[in-house]
């Protein structure tokens, strides 16, 4: 059996790139481990913002495949006492209505599912990922131009490759958060049930935040979870939303419909998507936004760029790292670049103890607005750094202002940095040598 590409993984990235392939008429065939019926489930706060869908001409989530409508966002401080809000457009999408859609949408257009599936290891020759090697109901090797690896934390394609290949780079747990979520059913009302809240707060939430998603269509159904950076040893993201959050009276009665938890990347994205013969995208991928772990839109923008990689690349008849190489170029720019700055923000933020989180919000030092340029561009703008040190500087809070110099500065530093992304994988090794210096000295300056 042989293809133009074959994915594996079903679940958001996947059934994404199904999407855009089956669009382009590339001859493409799907598997997951999980059988259609439960294809797209993972455990997740289900937001993802209105943006991406118009940016990616992506179908919104329409009927039951939309739980909720979001308007906003409210991120309070350790006391609850302070609030920013943020506002901006999203869902709450139904993660397996809304996958089987764009799955259906491939497969009326030729792409083939295969459910039930194990992805067992890539065939490679030359150099070159040439095909699979599954367990569908036998064994079975299938060969194709392109093996994507939409697996999500699993990695189970790039881990099998060499290490020398910029696909294959290990997640750090430092760099990633472990989230445990509950959809639960409230005995009483959700008021503003368009607004998503976020509180932060370091004793319940360490290096991470616990979140409150209302799902607005869904009279009292909410999404609620914690994430706690991954490295926190003998602490659980389960056992502290029972013991702070669920704890609390507005809870008590509810129902628990659906329960999970799973690892979040929140770094900058791996050094590469593509090389001979193998993409990568989503969490596979690292393609998580590092601030607030949303990665389903990112996921969506990693599938675009790699499906039209893929389409030049099979015209011109060379799928190697070279051909496949302008998944980069298009990813870097796009989202890469500002993962890359947020991830610096998100190593000072995981520093900053519960006192420095309630002066900021309670000072304002960032408004809802400021938040968002932040989180859209990931740079602070001129304007707002000088409002920020005029403020800290007349509260007295000389060691956070020093520091809130060095992270801006780097943020800007490699958010250039990322749009000097090579235009070939021969630039590649110097441009990451770069990186990993500008990393450094950073990480170094912060101590
Ligand atoms: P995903 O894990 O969804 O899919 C991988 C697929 O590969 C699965 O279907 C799996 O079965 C399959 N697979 C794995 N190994 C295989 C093998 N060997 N053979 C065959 N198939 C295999 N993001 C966001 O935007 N908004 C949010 O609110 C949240 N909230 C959130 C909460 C929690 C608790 C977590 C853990 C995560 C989030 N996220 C999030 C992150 C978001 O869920 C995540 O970025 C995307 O779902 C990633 O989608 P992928 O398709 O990459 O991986
Ligand atoms: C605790 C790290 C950690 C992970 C938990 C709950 C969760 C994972 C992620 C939720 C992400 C989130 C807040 C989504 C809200 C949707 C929304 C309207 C986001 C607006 O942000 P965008 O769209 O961000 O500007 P991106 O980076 O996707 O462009």
């Amino acid at each position: 059996m042989s293809y133009d590409v074959v994915v594996v993984g079903a679940g958001f990235a996947g059934a994404s790139i199904a999407y855009f392939l089956g669009r382009l008429g590339v001859k493409t065939l799907i598997a997951d481990l999980k059988p259609w019926d439960f294809v797209g489930s993972k455990p997740c706060g289900d937001a993802v913002g209105k943006h991406h869908f118009d940016e990616l001409s992506m179908p919104y989530p329409k009927g039951d495949e939309l739980e909720g409508i979001v308007k906003g966002i409210s991120i309070y401080s350790p006391s609850e006492q302070h609030e920013v809000f943020v506002s901006g457009e999203g869902f709450e999408i139904h993660r397996i209505k809304y996958t089987q859609r764009l799955l259906s949408d491939a497969i009326s257009r030729g792409v083939e599912f295969l459910g039930g599936t194990h992805f067992r290891e890539p065939i490679i020759k030359d150099d070159h990922v040439v095909g699979v090697k599954i367990w569908s109901g036998g064994a079975k090797e299938i060969f194709s131009k392109v093996v994507i690896d939409a697996s999500g934390n699993a990695r189970a394609v790039v881990r099998f490759l060499p290490k020398s290949w910029p696909v294959n780079e290990e997640l750090v747990l430092g760099d990633a958060n472990i989230a445990y979520r509950e959809i639960r059913v409230l005995e009483n009302h959700i008021d503003n049930p368009e607004v998503l809240r976020i509180y932060i707060n370091n004793d319940v939430a360490p290096g991470g935040y616990w979140w409150y998603f209302p799902y607005s269509k869904m009279e009292r159904t909410v999404n609620i979870g914690l994430g706690i950076r991954g490295d926190l040893r003998g602490l659980h993201p389960k056992e502290l939303l029972y013991k702070h959050v669920f704890s609390r009276p507005e809870f008590k009665g509810s129902k628990v419909v659906e329960s999970g938890g799973a690892l979040v990347p929140t770094r900058r994205p791996i050094p590469s998507l593509v090389w001979n013969g193998i993409a990568v995208i989503g969490d596979a991928a690292y393609v998580v936004n590092p601030v607030h772990g949303g990665g389903k839109g990112s996921s969506m923008i990693s599938a675009k760029c790699v499906s039209e990689a893929i389409k030049n690349a099979l015209e011109v008849g060379s799928t190697s790292a070279k051909d496949l190489w302008e998944a980069n170029t298009c990813y870097m720019i796009k989202y890469g670049g500002k993962q890359g700055s947020l991830d610096i923000f998100r190593y000072f933020l995981q520093k900053l103890s519960n006192d420095d989180l309630e002066f900021s919000i309670s000072k304002k030092l960032v408004n809802g607005n400021e938040l968002n340029e932040i989180s859209l561009r990931g740079k602070f703008e001129v304007g707002l750094v000088d409002k920020i040190l005029k403020l800290s500087s007349l509260l007295s809070r000389p060691s956070l202002l020093l520091k809130l110099r060095t992270v801006v500065k780097y943020m800007d530093l490699i958010k250039e940095h990322y749009l000097k992304y090579p235009s070939t994988p021969e630039g590649l090794n110097k441009w990451l040598h770069d990186l990993n210096k500008i990393l450094k000295n950073y990480h170094d300056s912060l101590m």
